[in-house]
């Protein structure tokens, strides 16, 4: 009898610490926070792809055996871009040695990207003395099918090079030079030999396929049929990356799902944008755009809500740090999108590191940090009330 009032009691005591258990365990994440994942409505097909291009990002790891290097700058697409997330200052990239339209001129020091890294018995490279650089910060990678499908038109129609409507903004776009190893959109549109750059800081990146090719080669040493040149000798060499991998990783990017206002029906939320849209935040942030044809259903001919132009501004002198890419001026920076704001401190180690080089950390920071063609609507926003302040930062931490 003892006995069982015991056991009894032990079990008690075991639902307890069961439940206790329960309590400790971190929340399951909501749906709309979670990033890694593919739009709906894939073909099993595209869901095959799309997992095989996730494993090669996250989970490939490259060694001296695989072709990393001889000079790089980390291991894997994953390590930089954690989890899909904004990446953390430790992951920056640093590039040198172009200031103006006429191209890098520090090509014959390893310009423009710096491989800080090499394998034993080769010398990593330094910023050679005198050259401007920037430093990027790794971008989230989430939604990027969106704005890849976007028509070069729809981003043209945005721009307003002469500021003809007088409202001293003037975005334009980067006109690059299309790789030789890249299809032109459908829609493309040119102009003296010259393309619309979209993705990168700068927007010097043409496409999804530049960004990825250009990654394994610039910041893994991993050569390609596209990028087929050593990052150290310059040589032409064997692709250490197949077609078929290099594919996947690019449906991968175009397939991941975009980041979804969490609480938009808030008051002060709907009261933030508000005063977003009032002090003029959206004349570059655009808050709705749509894409053209896509073989993804998802990204056919749909809306939405990236918080960005996909265009060059001038932001001023404090955000001129001497390098460039394409046409864009030393000063210019794209648009970013806004969408998953509020979601970046997550992968980026619990703070934010906001801007081009994350040297802003908290939202009002970052807004003060704008000048340039952004300089009055940050003067407008200083003089808000502070609880308007804190509305319009609690409407982007919602995105
Ligand atoms: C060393 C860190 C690092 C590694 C490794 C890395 N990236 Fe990045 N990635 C960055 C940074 C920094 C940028 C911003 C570069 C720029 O703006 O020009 C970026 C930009 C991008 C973008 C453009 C996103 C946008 O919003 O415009 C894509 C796509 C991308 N990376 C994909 C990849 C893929 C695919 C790989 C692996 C093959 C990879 N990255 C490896 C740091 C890294
Ligand atoms: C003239 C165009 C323009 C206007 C107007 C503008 N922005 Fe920006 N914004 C930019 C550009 C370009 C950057 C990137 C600058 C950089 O990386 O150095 C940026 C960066 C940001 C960032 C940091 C994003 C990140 O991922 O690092 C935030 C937040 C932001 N803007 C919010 C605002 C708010 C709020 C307003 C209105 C008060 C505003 N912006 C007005 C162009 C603009
Ligand atoms: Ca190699
Ligand atoms: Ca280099
Ligand atoms: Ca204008």
């Amino acid at each position: 009898m003892r006995q069982c009032i015991l056991v009894a009691g032990m079990l008690v005591l075991m639902a307890a610490m069961l439940d206790a258990c329960k309590k400790l365990e971190p929340k399951a994440p909501a749906n709309s926070d979670i990033l890694d994942g593919p739009v709906e409505g894939l073909t099993p097909e595209q869901n095959e792809r799309f997992l095989k291009g996730d494993a090669a990002f996250n989970n490939e790891i490259f060694t001296k055996e695989t072709g990393l290097g001889p000079l790089f700058v980390s291991t894997s697409c994953g390590s930089c871009h954690a989890g899909d997330g904004k990446g953390h200052p430790f992951t920056t990239l640093t590039r040198f040695g172009q200031y103006d339209e006429t191209g890098n001129q520090y090509l014959h020091l390893g310009g423009p990207q710096l491989q800080n890294r090499a394998l034993p018995g080769y010398e990593p490279e330094t910023v050679p003395a005198g050259s401007g650089f920037s430093k990027f910060t790794p971008p989230a990678n989430t939604g990027l099918g969106y704005i890849d499908a976007v028509s070069d038109a729809t981003i043209l129609a945005l721009a307003d090079p002469d500021d003809a409507d007088g409202d001293g903004i003037s975005g334009v776009p980067n006109w690059i030079s299309l790789k030789p190893y890249l299809d032109e959109r459908p829609d493309a549109v040119s102009k003296n030999g010259r393309y619309i750059g979209r993705f990168g800081k700068k927007a010097g990146a043409y496409d999804l396929m530049q960004q990825t090719a250009g990654a394994y080669n610039q910041d893994m040493g991993i050569t390609s049929s596209y990028e087929p040149y050593d990052t150290y000798t310059g040589n032409e060499l064997d692709p250490e990356v197949s077609n078929e991998t290099l594919q996947n990783v690019v449906f991968y990017l175009r397939a991941l799902k975009a980041p979804v206002q969490r609480n938009a029906n808030d008051a002060a939320i709907i009261n933030g944008k508000a005063i977003f849209t009032q002090v003029g935040c959206n004349k570059c942030h655009t808050p709705e755009l749509k894409t053209g044809t896509s073989p993804i259903a998802a990204l056919n001919n749909t809306s939405f809500f990236p918080y960005t132009d996909l265009l060059l501004h001038d932001m001023g002198s404090q955000l001129d740090d001497g390098y460039t890419e394409g046409s864009a001026k030393t000063y210019e920076w794209r648009t970013p999108p806004l969408w998953g704001l509020g979601l970046s401190k997550r992968s980026q180690g619990g703070s934010y590191y906001l801007m081009h080089d994350g040297r802003a950390t908290t939202i009002d920071a970052a807004i003060l940090l704008h000048g340039g063609e952004a300089e009055k609507i940050k003067d407008r926003y200083i003089t808000l009330p502070e609880q308007d302040k804190q509305a319009l930062i609690k409407f982007l931490e919602s995105l």
